[in-house]
């Protein structure tokens, strides 16, 4: 926990201090439903430690933190019999539509006429 940061959302939510629907969790990553749901099931991963975006990652963090993608992915899918497909993505910067400067990934589920555009 000392590699998170005081003022920061998500290090809020990862340290239990803001309330947050929890779908996995373990020693470094937490993911949580994103209280914008754009679809149903839509996940937010972070790290728990305090890193701006990707651009913040060494290769070391990279291999640490986003080898869960396709496992979470996997687990999302079968979660719900409707889920076909998924978008996963960041946004890296406040001009890339980053509001929240924790990083984070965005799991998106989509299946068959969720109307969503992207
Ligand atoms: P981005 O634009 O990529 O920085 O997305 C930030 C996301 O964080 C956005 O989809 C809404 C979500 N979010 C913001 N505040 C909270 C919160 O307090 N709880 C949860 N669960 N999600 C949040």
């Amino acid at each position: 926990m000392e590699q998170l940061k005081d003022d920061c959302l998500f290090c809020k939510i990862i340290r239990g201090e803001i309330p947050s629907y929890k779908v996995f969790e373990n020693d470094d990553v937490l993911a949580f439903l994103d209280i914008s749901q754009v679809n149903p099931g839509h996940v937010l991963m972070v790290p728990k430690k305090h890193l701006t975006n990707l651009f913040d990652y060494t290769a070391q963090d990279a291999q640490q933190y986003l080898q869960y993608i396709p496992m979470l992915a996997n687990a999302i899918l079968k979660s719900d019999e409707r889920f076909e497909g998924m978008n996963i993505s960041t946004n890296n910067g406040e001009v890339a539509g980053q509001v929240v400067m924790h990083s984070h990934i965005h799991f998106i589920p989509r299946f068959t006429g969720d109307g969503l555009k992207l």
